[in-house]
């Protein structure tokens, strides 16, 4: 039997497509879907073709959460023999920049997969937030940390214990998303960015990421520290020789990722 295909995944020139595919459950995140995920970012990763992922989910959500059926009878032994961390702590390791398109309901896992993506370009009928208080229990993917990181106590609060949702507009003003635009263009908006992201010199954006992210785990001193050294190093790189020398000849970088 044939696996269905929980995600669907293209190319378009240097971006790596990939769609979450379970529209009859808001695209509940699975272990299958999850596990699909994780193989297909890896691959994208270790492309050399590919320089930016784009993760999108349908119109009407990205992703309602983990699925709750899945989860609903499990006892702590078997939430904990199963270690479905295990899976989401994959995507922390991809080095690519990741661009989510998202679009509709981005609630409880969906909230916290949209925060491990690093750019978000949101349609203006998003609705994000951490309900999980609604069902009995607690963010457990990350939603406490990172929504705290980039909203701040209050709002993290908020969202948390009362379960509301944010409007794209909030999530915007409150620094969660990127960009918010008018639902027809969230794809295509989401698409152009990731196209511009991946015109850039691919081993910069890899190590720009790498960076700002290394931000929420160490000190200023240490953080200043990294990112020189990553500075340093893209001095050896033949992507900055071509970087500057076509600013200094007026005419577009040609990057090799090299
Ligand atoms: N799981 C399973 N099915 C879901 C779902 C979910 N999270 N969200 C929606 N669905 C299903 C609905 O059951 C319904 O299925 P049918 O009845 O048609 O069979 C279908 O999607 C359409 O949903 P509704 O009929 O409810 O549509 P509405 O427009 O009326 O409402 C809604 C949309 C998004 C407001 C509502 O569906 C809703 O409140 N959904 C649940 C949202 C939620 O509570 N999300 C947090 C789930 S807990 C972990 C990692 C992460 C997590 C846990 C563990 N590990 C690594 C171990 C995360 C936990 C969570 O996310």
């Amino acid at each position: 039997m044939t696996e269905e295909a929980l995600i669907l995944s293209e190319t378009d020139r240097h971006v790596g497509i990939i769609r979450l595919n379970r529209p009859k459950v808001l695209n509940a995140l699975n272990p299958q879907l999850m596990t699909q995920l994780a193989e297909q970012m890896e691959t994208f990763d270790g492309d050399d073709a590919i320089h930016v992922i784009l993760l999108a989910g349908s119109e009407r959500a990205w992703a309602a959460g983990a699925d709750i059926g899945d989860m609903a009878e499990c006892s702590t032994l078997q939430m904990y023999q199963r270690d479905q961390f295990a899976t989401w702590d994959r995507f922390k390791r991809i080095k690519k920049p990741i661009v989510a398109a998202v679009s509709g309901y981005a609630l409880g896992g969906g909230c916290e997969l949209m925060m491990l993506c690093d750019v978000v370009i949101a349609s203006e009928t998003a609705q994000i937030g951490q309900p999980e208080i609604n069902i009995g229990v607690m963010p457990g993917a990350g939603g406490t940390q990172r929504l705290t990181r980039a909203v701040g106590k209050a709002t993290a609060m908020d969202v948390i214990l009362t379960g509301r949702f944010l409007s794209a507009k909030e999530a915007l003003a409150a620094g969660l998303i990127s960009r918010v635009v008018p639902k027809e263009h969230y794809f295509t908006e989401a698409l152009r960015v990731a196209h511009a992201m991946a015109a850039k010199g691919p081993i910069a954006l890899r190590l720009a990421k790498d960076a700002v992210l290394k931000a929420f785990e160490t000190t200023l001193s240490e953080g200043l520290e990294y990112e020189r050294k990553l500075f340093y190093m893209l001095f050896s790189t033949e992507d900055q020789k071509e970087g500057m020398r076509a600013f200094m000849e007026k005419r577009k970088p040609k990057f090799k990722g090299k």
